[in-house]
């Protein structure tokens, strides 16, 4: 039995999938997000959420494949690779690997330092233009991430404390495919991280349970601990307020979003595209793969050197 306050019920394995399937499904058309036709291409980290929106689209009867990128972030990454290959392996899944070390010459936290990006963000943008080069050669049609509800309502939540209305105007669970990037979208945003866990339980998928030791501290995890309190007084308050900005808020942005959107050209090393001449990607390789290796312990904030000690 699971007890979920926001719904004020307890949930046996069979209800607690049932609930699940059916707010995916909600989300899959209020949006218009995923056909059967389509061929998805899935961003596993090896974390439930991703293995479980995985699981979820293949047991609905969809056309998916993983796609995993090795990020070179210690034990973390080794451990994480791990899962995400067994779990293809096991349901007899097709499964990309991409490993930044291998295939690109560096890794996230040498990326960080020869930049001078802090970490998320060499993450991010690797990431990001990964997935769509690789949806897009791959022929897929759409790609999926396991962003869920307490992923959503965190980012909006820092977003509304900064009034950061172009990111405000971009936070849609769907972005069609537009000026060479693929469609993204995603599927578990009327899910809690609390429902992804039980998921994976019932469903005995295994996961990495630790946090990639980069996030330890950060302005997210504090954010999702704020929600956290207002939820346990006010059951219900986390999706009120996430769902009620897609359903009131997000229209009344729709133009700052078109606006934001603006003319892009294609970057002189890789063709894809950039506001500049050449992208924040090809930069991004060009400057880390020369640097030597650095250690993840080098890039940890204080406290998340003191969590990962
Ligand atoms: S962005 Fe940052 Fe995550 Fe990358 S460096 Fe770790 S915490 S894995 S979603
Ligand atoms: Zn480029």
């Amino acid at each position: 039995m699971i007890d979920l306050p926001r719904h004020n019920a307890h949930f046996c394995a069979e209800h607690l999938q049932q609930l699940c399937r059916r707010q995916m499904a909600k989300a899959v058309d209020d949006f218009d997000m995923l056909s059967m036709e389509d061929r998805i291409l899935v961003a596993v980290s090896g974390g439930k959420d991703s293995l479980a929106i995985w699981d979820m689209l293949v047991e609905a009867g969809y056309r998916a494949d993983g796609l995993y990128i090795g990020l070179g972030i210690g034990e973390y990454s080794t451990d994480s690779g791990g899962y995400v290959r067994r779990f293809a392996e096991q349901r007899g899944l097709t499964l990309q690997v991409i490993d930044l070390r291998d295939d690109y010459g560096y890794d996230i936290p040498t990326a960080s330092r020869a930049t001078g990006r802090v970490p998320c963000s060499a993450c991010g943008l690797s990431k990001r233009r990964l997935f769509d080069r690789a949806a897009l050669q791959g022929g897929y049609d759409v790609v999926v991430t396991g962003h869920n509800l307490d992923d959503e309502a965190a980012v909006l939540f820092g977003n509304t404390l900064r009034w950061d209305i172009e990111y405000l105007a971009r936070q849609l669970p769907v972005l069609p495919a537009a000026n060479g990037f693929p469609k993204k979208v995603k599927p578990l945003i009327r899910l809690t991280e609390r429902e992804m866990a039980a998921w994976c339980l019932v469903r005995g998928i295994d996961y990495v349970v630790e946090e990639c030791p980069i996030a330890a501290g950060n302005k997210h995890l504090a954010y999702k601990e704020s929600l956290n309190a207002i939820e346990a007084r006010s059951p219900g308050a986390k999706s009120a307020f996430y769902l009620g900005f897609l359903d009131r808020m997000a229209p009344l942005l729709a133009g700052y979003s078109a606006a934001a959107a603006g003319q892009l050209n294609s970057c002189e090393r890789c063709g894809e595209p950039t506001t500049g001449d050449i992208c924040a990607f090809c930069r991004l390789v060009e400057k880390a793969a020369v640097h030597d290796p650095v250690p993840v312990e080098m890039v940890l904030s204080k406290r998340a050197r003191k969590a990962y000690s």
